[in-house]
């Protein structure tokens, strides 16, 4: 079994499980969070599988950069461009699936910091 069989964000970027889609390039796939902590809540992440946002900025600066700038698109598309961006990274930082996802919410003026 490879590292990507069983991870549920690499079957939702195959199709193998539902999504809805919110925006698309060809390295980055952005998908509605089942559990929105705002009007609007996407989960940003890299069609390629790496388990967190450090192994993806050590191996690939530039696909950090582009999942940025579809956070942005996104927040321009459903707001005023404003967003608040959020990588749990490791499990007592909260992060459930070990495939690097931002967490992108936007869509109204948000609470907190
Ligand atoms: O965030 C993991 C996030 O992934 C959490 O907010 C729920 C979300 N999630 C889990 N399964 C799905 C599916 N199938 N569709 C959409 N969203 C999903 P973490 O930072 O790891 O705690």
């Amino acid at each position: 079994m490879t590292q990507t069989d069983d991870c549920i964000f690499c079957k939702i970027i195959n199709h193998e499980i539902p999504s809805t889609k919110m925006y698309e390039t060809e390295n980055v796939y952005a998908f509605a969070d089942l559990n929105p902590q705002a009007k609007v809540h996407a989960l940003v992440v890299p069609k390629t599988h790496v388990k967190d946002v450090t192994e993806l900025a050590d191996k690939d600066p530039q696909l950090l950069a582009e999942m940025i700038r579809v956070a942005h698109t996104i927040a321009q598309e459903t707001y005023n461009g404003q967003f608040r961006a959020v990588f749990n990274t490791g499990e007592d930082a909260g992060q459930t699936v070990f495939h690097c996802h931002m967490h992108v919410m936007t869509g109204e003026k948000l609470e907190g910091e």
